[in-house]
């Protein structure tokens, strides 16, 4: 049955224009009914997808010059960034590089911030980016911080909103497919970071047979401490747990504040072709873990450390640089031994999304291939453990009965539910995969209040605030995996898409839509004032302690050290100095250090340097930024200025001389040497 029913999930997938039909027969076919149906049909209505008029138009029109309402923070799936967009008019307003190189930005590709990209296994210079999280104080938006996983290499990133930039990444040991990550505490207390993939633990021999995996793999969900003034982040414990795969999360809060709630699939415990061997259960678990427990057994001294190797990188804005150190140690608590810090809930079909309701009460649970949606209530869940209603237990852990911890069911929501979010209006908000909609549904009767079609075949959703305790519950985007016949074609890839939503009334009501850069998962957003309140503007000259800053024109210089050649270089609109350089042989290597004198807002000058095998430097005002560069080639190089900034920019220019090795040609440097006119532009 389960092979059965895979393989018609796949033809639906293929079939995407099933959605077209899906609003009508959905509430009243039964599943297998449906499928065949939508699986034959193909038509599309002349009006699909085209309910905007004016008036959704003006509202999400941002006239010129004026800002946008919201910020809205989107994970960018395999492109390893994140971007930011301004929410009604889904204008792009930035991608922050976090786990890949970006040439744009010579994020990855200058010294500063090279360590940032180190990893155990050396630099890893791409990730596959799911979900974020906005640091909380109270269960509410602070406006401070955005954390960020990495699935691929795990690991979790915190991104300074002052800044917009990547300030932290810690690698995670002991893991393998980072997926239930980055989620906060109420009081951004710890970042969970849950391991999709269970391996051999880091400290073992890894070199065991697949098969072995019942005996030798192992799952873990790791704690990272935030510190409440800086945010730095700490690997604080991880949690052993047996081998399966550990998909989404949420924290308690409220009520349920101290714990954490984590979906998982494959309790079968399958090594290979999971699509039908990890579907075979007809219920998988959401896994309640009591984290304030686990965090006194750790106060006690009852972890046990294990010697591991992870890296733990840090940029620090005064010097503008990143520094990477590889810890070596973690502390482990193995659930077995401590019987009342986990408890499995089943949770029907294969579990994706795990939310908490605003009152930190409900818990969702959507089973990927799940006709209904069980949402599970924390008092009960409470109450079966006091009163022990266990279903016995699933490999030491004690499993509670369904119908214990169950508060209800949605009934016939759709297909393949996937995430809810909550407007703090008692309504969740379901995306639904397979029959491509977005569901509205009331908390308090599970009753189905409203249902619209998403073009198409939405994952996540986001409503501003919609994880906290206050939701903002004006807005609602829906993150859509196909955009097939959306947007103009641009050969055989098309863009993923947002689609914004309007939830003010009872309806949803369709707003509009835009590609996006990558593939959006989570995504977290927040009223702009809470943001931009503590936006940077420049950084200070006088505050640099880069160890290569040139504080002004007078004190540049080229200095030779072995065959190193330290270039100590400055940029103001609109020339470098120095601008004229030789004495570089081959075999050198020359390091460009070049600070931005300028003290105003938004003048970044760039900096390139012809066949250099990098890319450019973007250095903001009043930073150090420094490009290696090894030539392999006698002759005269260009430099410029990449960003254009200011009428003059296209002057912003030089050249770099370089001699064979052994060359006599000493070196020198200069700028304006050849011209009277230009004294009075080098005077500083
Ligand atoms: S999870 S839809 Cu659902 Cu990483 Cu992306
Ligand atoms: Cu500096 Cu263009």
């Amino acid at each position: 049955m389960a092979k059965l029913y895979n393989n018609s999930l796949r033809f639906l997938y293929s079939f995407t224009k099933i959605h077209f039909m899906k609003k009508i027969l959905f509430p009243v076919l039964s599943l297998s009914t449906a499928i065949f149906l939508l699986g034959i049909s193909g038509c599309k209505p002349k009006n699909a997808g085209d309910a905007t008029g004016a008036d959704a138009a003006a509202r999400v029109y941002v006239s010129p010059g004026k800002y946008d309402e919201l910020y809205n923070f989107v994970s960018g799936g395999f492109s390893g960034q994140v971007s930011v967009y301004g929410i009604p008019s889904g204008r792009l307003l930035r991608v922050i590089p976090v786990f890949s190189v970006d040439p744009e930005k010579g994020w990855g590709y200058s010294e500063e911030t090279k360590p940032m990209l180190n990893t155990s296994h050396g630099e890893v210079p791409w990730d596959d980016q799911h979900h974020l999280d906005l640091s909380q104080t109270n269960g509410e938006i602070d406006g401070r911080w955005l954390f960020a996983n990495a699935n691929n290499t795990p690991r979790v990133a915190r991104i300074d909103l002052k800044t917009f930039r990547t300030a932290e990444i810690i690698e995670i040991p002991n893991s393998a497919g980072n997926h239930s990550s980055p989620f906060i505490t109420e009081n951004t207390e710890y970042v969970v970071a849950g391991t999709r993939f269970s391996i051999p633990m880091d400290n073992e021999n890894g070199d065991v047979p697949i098969d072995s995996y019942k005996k030798n793999f192992k799952g873990t969900i790791s704690f990272i401490s935030v510190a409440p003034t800086n945010g730095e982040m700490k690997l604080a414990f991880q949690l052993l747990l047996p081998g399966m795969d550990f998909d989404l999360s949420h924290s308690g809060k409220g009520p349920s504040s101290g714990w954490f709630f984590f979906s998982c699939y494959n309790s079968e415990q399958a090594h290979s072709l999971l699509e039908v061997n990890a579907s075979k259960r007809d219920k998988d678990f959401i896994l309640a873990v009591n984290w304030k427990k686990a965090e006194e057994y750790i106060k006690q001294g009852k972890g046990k450390k294990q010697v591991v190797k992870y890296a733990h990188n840090r940029l620090d804005e005064t010097t503008h640089s990143a520094t990477s150190v590889i810890e070596t140690e973690t502390t482990v608590i193995d659930v077995k031994d401590f019987p009342d810090i986990v408890y499995m809930i089943p949770c029907p079909k294969s579990p994706h999304g795990c939310d908490v309701d605003p009152t930190g009460e409900y818990i969702v649970g959507s089973g990927k291939l799940a006709a209904l949606i069980p949402v599970f209530a924390f008092s009960k869940i409470q109450q079966a453990i006091t009163n022990k209603t266990f279903d016995g237990d699933y490999e030491g852990i004690p499993v509670i009965k369904y119908e214990a911890a169950l508060y209800g069911e949605v009934k016939k929501p759709g297909l393949g539910p996937l995430h809810t979010e909550f407007d703090g209006k008692g309504n969740a908000y379901t995306t639904f995969f397979i029959s491509s909609e977005i569901v509205k549904w009331s908390i308090k009767d599970l009753k189905v209040l409203d249902r619209q079609p998403t073009y198409y075949s939405p994952g996540h959703l986001c409503i501003p605030g919609g994880d906290s305790k206050k939701p903002y519950g004006k807005y609602l985007i829906a993150y859509n995996k196909i955009t097939k016949d959306r947007y103009l074609p641009t050969g055989p890839e098309l863009a993923q898409a947002a689609q914004l939503f309007d939830i003010s009334g009872d309806k949803m009501k369709l707003l509009s839509d835009y590609p996006s850069i990558g593939e959006p998962h989570y995504a977290q957003a927040a009223p702009a004032e809470l943001i931009s309140k503590n936006s940077l503007k420049i950084f200070k000259l006088e505050d640099n302690k880069n160890p290569y800053v040139t504080m002004g024109e007078k004190q540049s210089k080229v200095v030779r050290d072995g065959n190193k050649i330290h270039v100590y270089m400055t940029a103001i609109r609109s020339h470098f100095s120095p601008d004229n350089i030789e004495g570089v042989r081959l075999g050198d290597e020359v390091y460009f250090h070049l600070t931005n004198l300028e003290q105003d807002w938004d003048v970044p000058h760039g900096f390139a340097v012809k066949g250099n095998n990098n890319a450019e430097l973007l250095v903001m005002p009043g930073e150090t930024q420094t490009l290696k560069w090894v030539p392999e080639r006698t002759g005269n190089f260009p430099i410029y200025c990449t960003d254009f900034c200011s009428a003059l920019h296209q002057e912003m220019q030089g050249y770099v001389r370089v001699s064979a090795k052994g060359s006599t040609v000493p070196i020198s440097f200069s700028l304006g040497k050849n011209s009277d006119t230009l004294d009075s532009a080098i005077k500083k």
